[in-house]
């Protein structure tokens, strides 16, 4: 009776010790996961995060090129620089307060008269790289 309770017990210690080696690999195997998991939805955060700085580029290129044709019926001209948006000449009032910038805080290139957009102007954002004429610009002529 007695020698087997011992012999019991000494299974019961084994598969513990046992449990515990699964359990540590099982740890590893689940955090391995959780990591390849968080990397995926990392990636899709990220690349969510790019679209919306797109979108709101783009929002923000439009309102650009809105004010740049009010400016036109007001004083008759293109702006020769986009601070005539916020300083037109003659001290008329301005048309926006301040000039937008791009999903990624920088400033739009205008080029007037347009090299893309004959007889307008261009508008480009560098995009995500701060580098001009590139794939990632957006532009208000593709
Ligand atoms: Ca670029």
């Amino acid at each position: 009776m007695k020698d087997n309770s011992r012999k019991k017990a000494k299974w019961y210690r084994r598969s513990k010790k046992k449990q515990r080696g699964l359990t540590l690999i099982e740890i590893l195997v689940v955090v391995t996961i959780l990591g390849i998991i968080a990397s995926i939805v990392g990636i899709g955060v990220v690349g969510a995060l790019d679209d919306a700085k797109k979108d709101t580029t783009k929002i923000q290129m439009k309102n650009l090129a809105d004010a740049v044709e009010l400016y036109k019926i007001k004083i008759g001209r293109y702006p020769a620089s986009l601070g005539e948006l916020t300083k037109p000449p003659e001290g008329r009032k301005p048309i926006m307060d301040s000039l937008p910038k791009d999903g990624w805080d920088a400033d739009f290139v205008y080029v007037y008269p347009g090299q893309h957009n004959q007889g307008k102007f261009d508008l480009q954002s560098k995009g995500p790289d701060g580098i001009t004429d590139n794939e990632d610009d957006v532009t208000n002529w593709k």
